[in-house]
């Protein structure tokens, strides 16, 4: 049976990885997670047992993640500092997870010749133009803006040496902005969506005129999945489901959705050096992995993500005031 290691597996993207992987192959699963407050086990509880297991460590732990990438056939490493707005106020804990943690488990990757896929984000590329007709490519040169993304861009690079210059047995992915169930309530969607359920408007950074380019975690999870199962060694592939929308207009199809007025929202501080646009071109992944989403309507995956986040308020009620505390301390 294959063993794949998943770190970061107790997160937003990668607790969403677990449960697909449980669904749809036969895999054992080994979760690696520090539990930082991004991190919470109930996010995989349901699963927990034979075929999915919990170490509870730090990707910078050497000799643990030696011990645990020596018994993988496969690392998915999904572990990171994540949030911007975190990384402007600290950005100390990115340097060390992102770089010094990928680092750490390169070395044991290349140690055992494992199979190991790097998860990775748009947000190395900088930003566009609103009105740029040309969008993220495997070959668009590296720019990133934010201590977050500067990180995630050198552990990329870091994958990308290691690649060449020792012959890692790794792939590499960079994934546009993803919503779905299990997301931390500081990022952008589940935070207006647990402000309305708390009876607070909305905020929306600066104008609300920038752009994500949206993909649901589960189809994230799936072209992950075929990319360790089909991609070629020493390839990036992008992922991205033709989801761009502003910032303005998600807040209105939530707030809708909940049936609240779509002016019920307030516009506060902007982000320093906020990226304005992010969009992928995932027309490799499609052509040469024939992956596409299965999540075609925003509306609908917007509607489940709402219902998920109202049935399951103690997943997240314990949280609220101190995320929106970090917030108003801001501004924002
Ligand atoms: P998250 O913050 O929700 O989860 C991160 C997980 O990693 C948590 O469980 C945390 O406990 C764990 N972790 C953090 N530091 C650790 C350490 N030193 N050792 C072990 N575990 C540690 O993040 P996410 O949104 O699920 O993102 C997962 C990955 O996907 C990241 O690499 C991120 O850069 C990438 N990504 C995220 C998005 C997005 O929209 N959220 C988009 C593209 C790529
Ligand atoms: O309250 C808010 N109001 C607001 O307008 C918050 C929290 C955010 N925003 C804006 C900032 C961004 O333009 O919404 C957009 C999305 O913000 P985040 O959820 O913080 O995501 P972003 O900064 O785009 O980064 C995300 O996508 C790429 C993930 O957090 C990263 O981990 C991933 O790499």
């Amino acid at each position: 049976m294959t063993s794949i290691l998943v770190t970061g597996g107790a997160g937003f993207i990668g607790s969403n990885f677990v449960h697909h992987v449980v669904t749809h192959t036969d895999f054992h699963v080994t979760v690696l997670d520090a539990l930082t407050y991004a991190g919470n086990k109930a996010s995989i509880e349901s699963v927990l047992g034979e075929r999915v297991e919990f170490v509870y460590g730090n990707i910078c732990d050497a000799e643990l993640v030696n011990e645990l990438v020596a018994n993988a056939d496969i690392v998915v490493h999904f572990a990171a500092e994540s949030h911007n707005d975190n990384s402007l106020n600290d950005p100390r804990p990115f340097v060390d997870t992102n770089i010094m943690g990928t680092f750490t488990l390169i070395e044991a990757a290349r140690r055992h010749n494992t199979r190991f896929h790097h998860i990775s984000t748009d947000e190395v590329y900088g930003d566009l133009e609103l009105d740029d007709t040309e969008r993220f490519t495997e070959r668009t040169p590296y720019n990133p803006s934010s201590p977050y993304s500067s990180t995630k861009a050198g552990s990329d690079l870091l994958v990308r040496a290691w690649i060449r210059s020792f012959g890692l047995q790794a792939t590499i992915s960079n994934c546009s902005n993803n919503y779905g169930p299990f997301q931390h309530i500081e990022k952008f969607i589940p935070r207006q969506i647990t402000n309305i359920l708390s009876g607070i408007r909305p905020k929306l950074y600066g104008s609300g005129q920038n752009v994500r380019d949206w993909i649901h975690a589960d189809d994230h999870s799936a072209a992950v999945l075929r990319i360790i199962e089909r991609g070629v060694i020493g390839e990036t592939y992008l992922i991205g489901a033709d989801g761009e929308k502003s910032n303005l207009d998600v807040v209105k199809t939530i707030l809708v959705a909940m049936g609240e007025p779509e002016d019920a929202f307030d516009l506060v501080s902007d982000r320093p050096g906020h990226d304005l646009r992010y969009a992928i071109d995932s027309s490799k992944l499609r052509a040469e992995l024939g992956w596409k989403p299965a999540y075609n309507s925003f509306d609908d995956g917007i509607a489940a993500t709402i219902e998920w986040y109202r049935v399951n308020r103690d997943w997240w009620e314990g949280h609220k005031n101190a995320v929106e505390e970090f917030y108003r301390k801001q501004g924002q």
